[in-house]
């Protein structure tokens, strides 16, 4: 079977270790995010094990996604399967102290940038039929609350529902879908809520054991090597220091 795997966002983190193992498998890959550099460098390296097409581009600019992907080789036009992982989490303050712009950044990317990734690729993955699959990065965020997570939880809540909404749509084409939603994982993705804050980035993950990118990485794998007639809808991962609160009461 002719396997092509398209990853958004995997310059680092989760979307990286997705390239790393799917191409040990023999997929081939097409590599996206903003860093044109990491991306150069890992279709480097990858490129001695498998055919790796590197493509710069911000999921936020939909004409350039739309030219990106219009403009994709023969030996990549079918896919077997699509992640949709680029995304981002900015700052964690409670909703009254947020940065509007840190809000549109997020809805752009996270809603705005899987939902213009996902329309694109969907007659390419239609074409492979049985056996394909869709990976949205969902978050434990979506499903649970908790302070500061408001519009990153409700963007994430977005990727659950409408994960559920593309199953319905596409029924009788073959192709599956997963939100999987991972709690704390360890990535750059803290950098980037911190805005680079090293010492936070430490304090976060200290003593936690977190789940690392290649767990999602073996995950993924995992969830788009089911037989064909399975589907996984949904799947929340952990490490096993994390679990929940009680509900909160503020006494007068
Ligand atoms: P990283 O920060 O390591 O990776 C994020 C990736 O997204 C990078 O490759 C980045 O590439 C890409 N990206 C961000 N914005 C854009 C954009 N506008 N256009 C194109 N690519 C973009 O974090 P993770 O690997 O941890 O995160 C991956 C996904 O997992 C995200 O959707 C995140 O919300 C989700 N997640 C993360 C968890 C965690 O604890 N780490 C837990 C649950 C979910 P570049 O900057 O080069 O564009
Ligand atoms: C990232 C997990 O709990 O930091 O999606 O929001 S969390």
């Amino acid at each position: 079977m002719d396997s092509t795997l398209f990853i958004t966002g995997a310059t680092s983190g989760f979307g990286e270790a997705c390239a790393r193992r799917f191409a040990a498998a023999g997929w081939k890959l097409v590599v996206t995010g903003r860093r044109q550099d990491r991306l150069q460098a890992l279709a480097g390296e990858l490129s001695t094990t498998t055919s790796v097409l590197p493509l710069a581009v911000d999921v936020r600019d939909r004409q350039a996604m739309q030219e990106s992907i219009d403009g994709l080789p023969a030996e990549f036009a079918t896919l077997r399967g699509l992640i949709n992982n680029a995304g981002l989490a900015l700052g964690i303050n409670p909703a009254q102290q947020c940065s509007l712009d840190e809000w549109d950044t997020m809805v752009d990317t996270n809603v705005k940038g899987l939902m213009y990734t996902t329309r694109m690729l969907l007659p390419r993955l239609i074409a492979h039929g049985a056996g394909a699959s869709i990976v949205n990065i969902g978050s434990v965020a979506g499903n649970w609350p908790y302070p500061g997570g408001n519009v990153y939880g409700g963007t994430k809540a977005f990727v659950r529902q409408f994960s559920l909404g593309l199953r319905c749509d596409l029924v009788g084409t073959g192709v599956r879908v997963t939100d999987l939603e991972p709690g704390l994982c360890e990535s750059e993705f803290t950098l980037v809520r911190f805005g680079g804050d090293q010492a936070r980035y430490a304090a976060t993950y200290a003593g936690a054991d977190p789940v690392q990118p290649e767990d999602i990485a073996e995950t993924c794998f995992w969830l788009m090597n089911q037989p064909p007639h399975i589907n996984i809808n949904n799947l929340e991962i952990m490490p096993v220091s994390q679990t929940w609160s009680g509900f909160a009461i503020h006494r007068q």
